[in-house]
């Protein structure tokens, strides 16, 4: 082990530290930051110092307690910036930059992509390399600003609801955090053994090859998409083999339309109805082709590139064996508002206790459980977040589709861009930061976006935008909504024009009507 207790690194002697760590054959001793001088007993445990531990481990130090972390990964962050949102994000900003590099592909000052295959080799690898610098960063914060006690690259052993064994020892706390993340489902067929199949997380560790032009897709929610994006944007023929349609959490069929048109404009095929039912591997043992039972019969692919987007897996086991915590069907952990387990004195958050798998809910989920564990009575209320994915566009939505307010509301107005109309997409808007270029010379690529409104009490029931930039704003906008914004105050706002989403001034055109009408 590394007493670190005393010392103070730079982020750049972080990222030195973590990299000899995460080489193969690297150092493998723990860092131990805990204050043997303080005599205070830890009031928590966080097992786990991903998004849920760090930020619950935050707020309680913050608070005034001692928390201490632990994390079997020699950095804070977790899987976020090591597997997930990070290369997620990497990963859909290249594909959004190569929509422009294919679509004005030979014009302006775009080099001619024709038949240009992009190596997903190197973005990975640049990713490999990259991704020590966030992490680095979260444990120069965690320890030099957000002033916490940890124990990384060790990997801790629950004892009982106040103990747990790490690197050697025993540590025990008022109270235990479970904050143990989830992984990648796996598929339930046999898989060769030497490589070709990857999710999420064997994707930025252990690609080693250039795939082939195929790339052959399992899954329909958002990371399958996500990912699909990324390698047809790359230049691959990507097939995306699911058993339901894709992107059902889209529950707006005009947004889900516009999407799926545009990914298919770019080649993708939405193999629907469609399961894959095994992998023939070669004589070195990668994979070779795939078989796919489709509707109309079993086809043979030939691929060197499996991506497995099949959804995710609680790490609950050990928690269930060491302390016998509820489960659900699937394996999540079971917690009341207060982040409580079945078990007194033990909390659980973030993927560990299920859907949403979103790290708003983790880190949210810490600070309810840390706030809980210092006496307060803190109910975390999950309802009516907004949320996003990437195609080779930034989606954002909150609140009820279309479809869905007409079958609650009476009198639904719809504001939308581009608006139906003869010429269907071929309107240049909506216009906004990163899709001008569209707007003025493609515009059927320049976004959609739709705001769906309970004409009786004037009140936005739901929002949707593909485009770029709206992220942010949707964060604000969901709390507005949810305590009540109608369409005459969303249009009293002040537009920062040009804005990538219109919802303000589509408001502003309709409020003066007495009896809403749609635009
Ligand atoms: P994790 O961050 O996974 O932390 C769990 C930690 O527990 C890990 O660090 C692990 O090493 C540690 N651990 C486990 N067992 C032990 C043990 N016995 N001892 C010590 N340590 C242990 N969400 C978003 O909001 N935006 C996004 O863009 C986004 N993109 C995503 C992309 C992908 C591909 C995926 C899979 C998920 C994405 N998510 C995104 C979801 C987000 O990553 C998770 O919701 C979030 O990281 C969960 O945080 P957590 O703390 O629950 O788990
Ligand atoms: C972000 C990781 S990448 S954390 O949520 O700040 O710990």
């Amino acid at each position: 082990m590394v007493d670190i207790s005393q010392v103070q690194w730079s982020t750049r002697r972080w990222a030195e530290e973590i990299e000899t760590r995460l080489m193969p054959g690297g150092a493998q001793d723990a860092f131990v930051n805990v204050r043997n001088d303080d005599p205070r007993e830890f009031d928590a445990i966080f097992l786990g110092g991903g998004a849920g531990g760090r930020f619950g481990a935050a707020y309680l130090r913050a608070m005034g307690g001692r928390p201490l972390l632990v994390d079997r990964w020699p950095f804070l962050g977790g899987s976020c910036p090591h597997h997930a949102c990070v290369p997620h994000h990497v990963f859909s900003d290249v594909a959004a930059q190569l929509l422009l590099e294919r679509t004005f592909s030979g014009q302006l000052w775009f080099q001619d992509f024709t038949g240009k295959t992009v190596s997903m080799l190197a973005v990975i690898e640049m990713f490999r390399r990259g991704r020590t610098g966030p992490h680095a960063f979260m444990n120069f914060q965690s320890k030099e600003q957000l002033d916490l006690e940890f124990i990384l690259g060790a990997r801790g052993r629950i004892i009982d609801a106040h103990t747990v064994a790490v690197d050697g020892r025993t540590y025990r706390a008022r109270h235990l955090v479970l904050a143990t993340g989830a992984r990648a489902k796996s598929l339930p067929i046999a898989v060769p053994d030497r490589g070709g199949v990857f999710d999420y997380a064997t994707l930025v560790d252990d690609l080693d090859y250039e795939p082939g032009p195929v790339a052959v897709v399992v899954g329909g929610g958002k990371t399958a998409i996500e990912y699909g994006c990324f390698f047809n944007a790359t230049g691959r023929r990507t097939l995306i083999v699911s058993r339901q349609s894709p992107l059902p959490m889209v529950r707006d069929s005009d947004t889900r339309r516009y999407l799926i048109e545009r990914m298919e404009e770019q080649g993708m095929e939405f193999w629907s109805g469609a399961e894959l039912t095994s992998i023939e591997g070669d004589e070195h043992g990668r994979v070779r082709a795939v078989m796919i039972d489709t509707p109309t019969g079993e086809i043979r692919i030939p691929t060197d590139f499996v991506f497995l987007g099949l959804g995710e897996h609680p790490n609950s086991e050990e928690a269930r064996e060491a302390l016998g915590v509820a489960v659900d069907a699937a394996g999540f952990v079971k917690v009341d508002r207060r982040m409580q387990t079945s078990v007194p004195g033990v909390y659980a958050v973030g993927d560990l206790v299920g859907a949403p798998m979103e790290m708003f809910k983790a880190r949210k989920g810490g600070t309810y459980a840390a706030r809980n564990i210092m006496g307060e009575k803190a109910l975390y209320d999950l309802k009516d977040y907004p949320d996003f994915l990437h195609t080779h566009y930034e989606v954002c939505w909150l609140g009820l589709g279309e479809e869905e307010a007409r079958d609650r509301y009476r009198h639904v107005v719809v504001l939308k861009l581009p608006p139906d109309n003869p010429d269907g997409q071929a309107v240049a808007l909506p216009a906004g930061d990163r899709v001008m270029l569209y707007a003025m010379m493609k515009p059927q690529l320049s976004g959609f976006q739709k705001l769906v409104i309970d004409g009786a009490s004037r009140r936005i029931l739901g929002a949707f935008h593909v485009g770029y930039g709206a992220k942010d704003g949707f964060q604000y906008l969901a709390p507005m909504v949810r305590n009540g914004l109608t369409v005459d105050e969303l249009g009293e706002m002040d537009e920062l024009f040009l804005n990538p989403s219109y919802f303000i001034q589509l408001c502003r055109l309709r409020a003066g009507h007495r009896v809403l009408r749609d635009l």
